[in-house]
């Protein structure tokens, strides 16, 4: 399959992984737009949310507690923002679901 995360998940394309288990992995941005900038990903090919199905659930749980877990242990003990972006109008451009963590700075709303 032709996915850029999937080959993230296979080890063809580098990353600089944070944290890995049998279902999730995090890896740091290779944009950032915060001093902390890492996204966390199921290592299953999910292309949207919209995709996502009842039985997705506890996986996109999982991914958002590992997010919530890895910002403190990288310092955003002020606090750090979660976004899944949706397909075109949302600003999606990778088709394999990923959370973005972002922290270390004053974020603002609303995003543009
Ligand atoms: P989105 O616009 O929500 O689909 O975000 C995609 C993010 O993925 C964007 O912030 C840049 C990041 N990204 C794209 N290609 C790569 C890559 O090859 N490696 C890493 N680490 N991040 C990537």
């Amino acid at each position: 399959m032709d996915c850029l995360f999937c080959k993230v998940v296979e080890g063809q394309i580098p990353a600089k992984k944070i944290y890995e288990d049998d279902q999730v992995l995090a890896f740091h941005d290779i944009n950032p737009q915060a001093p902390v900038h890492f996204l966390v990903i199921p290592k299953r090919h999910i292309a949207t949310l919209n995709d996502l199905t009842a039985d997705d659930s506890a996986l996109v749980g999982h991914m958002v507690y590992t997010g919530q877990r890895l910002a403190n242990e990288l310092g955003c003990t002020e606090g750090f923002r979660t976004v899944f972006n949706c397909n075109e109008q949302g600003g999606q451009t990778v088709y394999h679901i990923h959370l973005h963590v972002l922290g270390q700075r004053q974020l603002v709303w609303p995003p543009g």
